[in-house]
């Protein structure tokens, strides 16, 4: 496995969209293994591929419960409203976002095998799956947020 270098706003590969995965080869498992690295060296709760510059629909999130893959993940039903929740982006350092988002997900995605499954997700990972579904279409928080301001002293350094 290996670390790989996170792109950083404005890099116009952020705003560019993913293509769906058609082969599940290794070189996707290889990927999927180098982005739950790269989360978790950098303490993010997901990652999504085109801020390791591969512009494939991949995603990885740890929201505390353990990693979580998914291939061309899709919203297919949505719930709710969660606000004001303090958003951050790997890809974009030092700045925080209030972003309204669906309080509750379902998801269809394929595993690393191809293999379709579906997902409930609520609160902290329904929000993440969200920014991570738009990262695939080339939406940064900044783009969704009704108050951008800089990360606060206290947080710096955790
Ligand atoms: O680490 C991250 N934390 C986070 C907090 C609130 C909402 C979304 C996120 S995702 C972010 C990692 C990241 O930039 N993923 O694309
Ligand atoms: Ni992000």
């Amino acid at each position: 496995m290996a670390i790989r270098t996170i792109v950083k706003h404005p890099d116009p590969i952020l705003r560019e969209k993913a293509k769906p995965v058609t082969k599940f080869t290794p070189n996707l498992h290889k990927l999927l293994d180098d982005m739950a690295e790269t989360m978790y060296d950098a303490d993010g709760v997901g990652l999504a591929a085109p801020q390791v510059s591969i512009l494939k629909r991949v995603i990885v999130m740890d929201c505390g419960e353990g990693l979580i893959e998914m291939v061309n993940p899709e919203i297919i039903a949505s719930e709710g409203e969660q606000f004001d929740y303090p958003e951050g982006c790997l890809s974009i350092p030092g700045l925080r976002g209030d972003v309204r988002r669906y309080q509750w997900v379902k998801l269809r995605a394929q595993d690393r095998h191809g293999q379709p499954f579906e997902m409930e997700a609520e609160e902290l990972l329904a929000r993440c799956a969200q920014h991570e579904i738009d990262h695939l279409d080339g939406i940064l928080f900044l783009d969704r947020a009704e108050r951008v301001y800089p990360i606060s002293k206290d947080e710096e350094g955790e």
